[in-house]
């Protein structure tokens, strides 16, 4: 080596070390809400399958650039490096680490997954995005040796637009680092009652669209009472280009509906009328999905048009006074929370978990699902559309974030964008959550009553709740955010953390909401088959005891809306380690096997069928 040499690779080498700041340069692209994130509909070619998998903790495929993947140096000479991707074992994507190995059922840190893949464009001037519908938390995106973008959020689906880099003649590297590292200043934090699980744990695609596509569009009942009106906004690739105009059709056949809806500087919507008797409308027992397409009309330029379809359910939800309405009826929401969960699967989940999920709650003669405490699968609000469930869905802006930091807010805005742009299409979905049991101070009124503006900016047809803490020295339901939010959602343990039943009596006699309230978490533990009694912490004879109280109060107080008890299943939890919980939060109805129902749930569903 001459003397030139050695000095570049020595200071390579020092240079790498001694860069603290190195996430500095994954930060410049940031993958956020304004990609492509509405892809229902839409045809997508699969990324899953095996991926070549390493664990990273030291995070030095980031630090030392190891995605560039180049073995010489400037002057030619072979370099030692500390990476063999093409070596590596592989691991299924989608999948959760901590399931799929042993040794990794701890592990909460940075790993890299590599694939390669062959592009061969279908049509001219097409483009080409990979999306990923989950990596939990960070993922750095590289393709081909370049740094294509970071996305942050654990729970939400992000898409990356590759046409500038992906290869047409050869196979294509893709690289991501995923980096589950728990950070006080993410959303969620450093401290959760649930499993911080890592991993590229949901579907991975490949689109491609024509140069000029379709990038959202929102179609919906307008809540005016008629049951008749029909709003759809369409916004174009280039929206922020001068030349974004152009037609959309809008067609839903089965209606007769075939609107033409202007676009100007990328963005239009059409608002119209049917037959207020043509048109069935959603609900839990009529599950009503209609057929409906979006068309660009070509620009006579010749580019190739765009189209996206759906199947779209309308309904109106609203409140007035304590009440909710659903189609205009009033409706109880009789409902449970639910963690993203699996003994087997890790957070990975499946159609038939989610279907397995949803024919559980109907056994308990519920028609709502808490989805607790961040975005689901992508699928779950599809699921829950043919099967008639009702949703709520949440950021994981849980307990105490950091409410003072402009990039946690900037984090958690983003999440709640993402989550809106992917589901608001989906009837199932009627409460958008921005928190849970967040201390009442004055940074965190501003950082979610600003979260409640954003989600009605991007949705007036759906309710904002949040689930909000008990005001303690008052013993009533106050919460500075309620008067940003449609719906009180209340968090409550009397008879399990605070063993003084009572105050739950007194409580809702001392608090007269202007708004309905649900009872988002109530519960207590239980080991399966464990029977000690009625007075046994942790025996399904207290549970179920605790259940019967809960629901004997709950029947006198008009305003209580809707339920949600905690939980449906029992969950991995690492705060958790007594003889009963072994590592699992216990509050389930039923046992983390999805098979064992404890007795607390045939009293929901004996209190359910009564409602
Ligand atoms: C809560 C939290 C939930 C916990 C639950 C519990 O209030 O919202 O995430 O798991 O209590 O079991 O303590």
């Amino acid at each position: 080596m001459d003397e030139k040499t050695e000095t570049y690779a020595a200071d390579i080498y020092v240079a790498d070390i001694h860069n603290a700041d190195y996430e500095r340069e994954y930060q410049k692209i940031l993958l956020d809400h304004t990609s492509l994130i509405n892809i229902s509909g839409r045809e997508t070619e699969t990324l899953n399958g095996e991926w070549h998998f390493c664990v990273d903790p030291y995070d030095t495929c980031r630090r030392a650039r190891w995605f560039r993947e180049v073995h010489l140096n400037d002057a030619g000479v072979e370099q030692p490096v500390d990476w063999d991707f093409d070596w590596w074992e592989r691991e299924p994507v989608p999948g959760t680490w901590n399931v799929q190995k042993k040794e990794l059922y701890w592990y909460e840190n940075s790993a890299l997954y590599m694939r390669t893949f062959r592009y061969v464009p279908k049509q001219t001037g097409e483009r080409a995005f990979l999306c990923f519908e989950g990596a939990a938390y960070e993922a750095s995106v590289f393709l081909n040796g370049v740094f294509i973008g970071t996305h942050d959020g654990g729970s939400t689906p992000f898409t990356v637009d590759i046409s500038a880099t992906v290869q047409t003649d050869q196979d294509n590297r893709l690289i991501v680092v995923v980096d589950a590292r728990r950070n006080p200043l993410r959303v969620p934090m450093d401290n959760t009652d649930w499993f911080n699980y890592g991993g590229l744990y949901r579907d991975v695609h490949l689109i491609r669209v024509p140069n000029v596509y379709i990038k959202d569009w929102f179609v919906r009942l307008v809540p005016d009472g008629t049951f008749s009106t029909i709003r759809a906004d369409v916004a174009i690739s280039g929206a922020d280009k001068a030349d974004g105009d152009g037609k959309a059709v809008l067609a839903i056949p089965e209606l007769g509906v075939e609107e033409e809806i202007t676009l100007r500087q990328g963005a239009g919507c059409g608002v119209f009328t049917v037959n207020t008797g043509a048109l069935s409308l959603w609900e839990p027992e009529n599950p009503k999905l209609y057929d409906v397409s979006i068309r660009l009309l070509p620009d006579g330029g010749g580019t190739g048009a765009d189209f996206a379809q759906d199947r779209v359910g309308f309904r109106e939800i609203r409140t007035r006074g304590q009440d909710i309405f659903l189609n205009g009826k009033k409706i109880f929401l009789k409902g449970v929370s639910v963690h993203e969960d699996h003994v087997l699967l890790g957070k990975t989940t499946t159609p038939d978990v989610i279907r397995e999920t949803i024919r559980d709650l109907k056994e308990m003669n519920g028609n709502y699902l808490r989805l607790a405490h961040y975005p689901h699968d992508r699928r779950f609000a599809r699921i829950a559309d043919e099967e008639g469930v009702l949703l709520w869905e949440e950021i994981p802006v849980y307990w105490a974030i950091a409410f003072g930091n402009k990039n946690t807010y900037r984090d958690a805005e983003n999440q709640l964008a993402e989550l809106i742009l992917r589901d608001r299409n989906r009837a199932s979905v009627i409460i958008w959550s921005v928190g849970n049991e967040n201390p009442d101070t004055e940074a965190r009124l501003r950082f979610m009553s600003s979260l409640a503006k954003k989600a009605r900016e991007l949705d007036e047809t759906r309710l904002i709740s949040a689930a909000c803490l008990i005001n303690q020295s008052k013993l009533k339901i106050e919460d500075r955010l309620s008067e940003f939010l449609d719906v009180i959602g209340v968090n409550e343990y009397y008879g399990w953390y605070d063993r003084d039943f009572d105050k739950l009596s007194t409580i809702l006699s001392t608090s007269n909401p202007d708004k309905p309230v649900v009872i988002a978490e109530f519960g207590g533990g239980a080991r399966s088959g464990w029977r000690g009694g009625v007075n046994a912490l942790f025996s399904e004879d207290y549970q179920k005891d605790l259940y019967i109280k809960q629901g004997e109060t709950f029947k006198k107080y008009p305003f209580i809306a809707g339920l949600s008890p905690w939980i449906l299943y029992d969950f991995r939890c690492p705060r958790r380690f007594n003889r009963h919980q072994e590592g699992y939060n216990r509050k389930g109805l039923i046992d983390a096997d999805r098979k064992t129902k404890k007795l607390a749930f045939f009293v929901m569903q004996a209190f359910y069928k009564e409602r």
